[in-house]
């Protein structure tokens, strides 16, 4: 039975990019870094992860009580209606309470009477509804002045739950003013999420700030696009693991083969001249379709899931490809059996 020890390294291949791909949706994959109740109103967030097309994220400006959301504030429910929305993406909701609200990607419809307050204000970011899933919160205060809570959220104040009063309690106009580039996703949630002189920049006063041409004003001081940096360490050693994992399959492939040859021959030392008989004739080719095969793979994740391509990638491709193109070879060398 040849199967097992053929098809093995790509289905575990397989496997870790499914697990990586269907990721759950979690605290922190989006973050608030714009807060307008005065004017129209309006918010702007960063994605810190891809965002499917069809994906569904809703706003809810009423007060969480640790179990349900009281009423009698608005609820928007913003789709994802273009292609995938990249990581870093700065997404701009306009004109909330003006009746015609608009947003910078997608579609949003709004729910109940949406309107920020200028104080003691609590905005939402969760999936579901009821919320399976928060993903960020902001309060232009505290949460406890706002009359709401973080307990079963899963959000936590200094990284994905931000507290304005930090630097302006009940803050009007409120937009992050820190790195937008340099840093990985945590490192900017710990940044947005803990207001500071340096990171958040506000206004509050009676009267409209929101256009009043000094700084913050809405949408015109809304923060440009992230870069976010690579996270190069998870990938690199994602790689290594499948290497690791690979070779560790590979020896034991060699060790049954030195076993059958003890068996048949009374000498594992029999095993090296069956190995030095592979050929590039029946090598390369195997070599070409395992290529082919992980290009697919590669090729379905962006394509499907929108994958996008690391810098390890070829060589991790390159590398395991080589492994798995001999594994295959030693293991349909008939010399062996
Ligand atoms: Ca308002
Ligand atoms: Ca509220
Ligand atoms: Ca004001
Ligand atoms: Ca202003």
């Amino acid at each position: 039975m040849k199967f097992n020890k053929l098809y093995f390294p790509p289905l575990l291949l397989i496997f870790i990019f499914s697990a990586s791909l269907f990721a759950q949706t979690n605290p922190g994959e989006i973050a608030f870094v714009a807060y307008n109740a005065d004017g129209t109103d309006g918010f702007a967030i960063v994605t810190f992860v891809d965002i499917p097309n069809g994906a569904e994220i809703i706003f809810n400006e009423n007060e969480w009580d640790g179990t349900v959301f009281n009423t009698g504030e608005g609820v928007i429910t913003w789709t994802n209606t273009g292609g995938i929305i990249a990581e870093g993406t700065v997404i701009v909701f306009e004109n909330l309470s003006g009746g015609s609200s608009s947003v910078s990607h997608g579609s949003i419809s709004t729910s109940g009477s949406f309107n920020l307050n200028v104080s003691g204000e609590a905005l939402y970011a969760h999936v579901g509804s009821p919320p399976t899933s928060f993903l960020a919160a902001i309060a232009n205060n505290d949460f406890t002045a706002a009359g709401a809570s973080l307990t079963g959220t899963g959000l936590t104040v200094g990284s994905t739950a931000i507290e304005l009063d930090a630097v302006d309690a009940d803050a009007d106009v409120a937009v992050y003013i820190g790195a937008n580039s340099g840093l990985s996703a945590a490192g900017y949630l710990a940044l947005i999420g803990t207001p500071s002189a340096a990171t958040w920049d506000t206004q509050d006063a009676s009267g409209d700030q929101s256009q009043d041409a000094t700084f913050p004003d809405f949408p015109d001081d809304v923060p440009g696009n992230f870069t976010i940096s690579s996270a190069a360490v998870p990938t690199l050693s994602e790689w290594g693991m499948i290497i690791m994992a690979l070779l560790m399959g590979l020896m034991a492939m060699m060790a049954m083969q030195a076993q059958t040859a003890v068996q048949h021959t009374g000498n594992a030392l029999s095993l090296v001249p069956a190995m030095i008989s592979i050929s590039r004739k029946t090598f390369l080719p195997k070599l070409g379709i395992t290529y082919a095969v992980l290009i697919v793979i590669f090729l379905m994740a962006m394509l499907l899931f929108g994958y996008e391509l690391t810098a390890a990638d070829p060589w991790g491709v390159l590398i395991s490809g080589g492994i798995i193109a001999f594994g295959w070879t030693l293991g349909t060398n008939q010399d062996m059996s």
